[in-house]
C-alpha cells in the first residue's frame, strides 16, 4: 500500500476539497421540475450580458442563509424539447465574467436598465477572464417532464459571502467559440415569483438593457465558518505562552511577527483589524476554544 499523505496533509486536502460544500437549487423546488423553455444568452456564440435578481425571500427559500459562502454555479440544459449535450467539442470564451452582489433593487421595484446601478457595494468579481468548457458540460437528452442533470460547476476563484438581502448575479461574456450556442433552462411558471432580470446582446454596453427571465441554477455553498490565526502567535512552535500574548499585544500596537509568520492583528479574519472581536477571539483560541 502506498502512503499518499500524512495525517495533517490529508486533513488539509480533505478540507480543501470542500468537505462542507453543499448545493442550493435556485429557485427552491425546481430540482426535479422541468422549466418552461430556455435561454441561449448564458452560453451564446456571440457576446451577451445578463443580470438575475433574487429577492431575499427567494434566497432564503433556497436554503441560503446569511453568512453563506457561495463558491460555484451550474445550470442545466432545457428539456422542453430534446437538446443534445453541449458543447459537442468544446466552448472557449475570451472572457466570462461573473460578479455576485446584493441588489439595490427588489423584483417588485424592478432593475435599472443601467446594470451598474443595480450592483450593491459588496460586489465580488467571483471569476473573470478566459474560460473553456469541455464536451458535455451541459448533459442533454431529457424531455419534459424529465429534467437533464445539472451541468458542470463553474468554480469561483473568489467566493462571495452572502450576508443577506436581495441577491444579484451579473454575467458578461464575449461569446462561446467552438461548438455554437448552449442553452440554459428557463424557470417554469409558478417558480419565478420574487425574481427579475435584464440582458443585453453585448459584452460592454452599460445601459439600455432589456428584460430577461429567471433561469434554474444550482449554487455550490458552504457555511462561512470563521477562521482564526494560531494561538502560537509568534510562530515559535510553543502554543499559548506568555510570549504569544506579548506578541499579540505588540501586534495590536503595530509590531506584528515577522514573515514567514503570518499572524496579524485581524486575528479572526473578518477584515477588521485589532478590534475587540479580535482580542476576544484570541483569548478564546488561547483557552482552547473555537474561533
Ligand atoms: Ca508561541
Ligand atoms: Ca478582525
Amino acid at each position: 500500500m502506498t502512503k499518499v499523505c500524512g495525517l495533517s496533509v490529508c486533513t488539509a486536502l480533505f478540507l480543501a476539497a470542500g468537505a462542507l460544500a453543499q448545493s442550493a437549487v435556485m429557485p427552491a423546488g425546481v430540482d426535479t421540475v422541468a422549466g418552461s423553455g430556455g435561454y441561449s444568452n448564458f452560453f451564446r456564440s456571440a457576446a451577451r450580458s445578463m443580470q438575475i435578481e433574487m429577492d431575499a425571500s427567494v434566497v432564503a427559500a433556497a436554503g441560503i442563509q446569511p453568512n453563506t459562502r457561495i463558491t460555484g454555479i451550474s445550470w442545466r440544459n432545457p428539456s422542453w424539447q430534446v437538446f443534445a449535450s453541449w458543447p459537442a467539442v468544446s466552448a472557449t470564451f475570451t472572457s466570462y465574467d461573473i460578479t455576485m452582489s446584493q441588489s439595490t433593487h427588489s423584483s417588485s421595484e424592478g432593475l435599472s436598465t443601467t446594470y451598474t446601478d443595480n450592483i450593491a457595494p459588496d460586489a465580488v468579481a467571483v471569476r473573470a477572464g478566459p474560460m473553456v468548457l469541455q464536451s458535455g458540460f451541459l448533459p442533454g437528452g431529457a424531455l419534459t417532464p424529465n429534467v437533464n442533470p445539472w451541468g458542470g460547476v463553474i468554480q469561483f476563484t473568489t467566493p462571495y459571502v452572502y450576508t443577506g438581502g436581495n441577491l444579484l448575479l451579473t454575467i458578461r461574456h464575449t461569446g462561446a467559440v467552438g461548438s455554437g450556442s448552449g442553452n440554459v433552462e428557463a424557470t417554469g411558471n409558478g417558480f419565478t415569483a420574487g425574481t427579475t432580470g435584464i440582458q443585453t446582446q453585448n459584452y460592454t454596453q452599460v445601459d439600455g438593457w432589456t428584460l430577461q427571465g429567471m433561469v434554474n441554477m444550482r449554487f455550490t455553498v458552504e457555511p462561512n465558518t470563521p477562521t482564526c490565526d494560531s494561538a502560537d502567535f509568534n510562530c515559535d512552535d510553543d502554543v499559548g505562552t506568555d510570549a504569544d500574548i506579548e506578541a499579540f499585544f505588540a501586534c495590536l500596537g503595530g509590531t506584528c511577527p515577522a514573515a514567514p509568520c503570518t499572524n496579524s492583528a485581524d486575528f479572526n479574519h473578518d477584515g477588521d483589524i485589532g478590534t475587540d472581536a479580535d482580542i476576544e477571539a484570541f483569548f478564546r483560541v488561547l483557552g482552547g476554544g473555537a474561533c
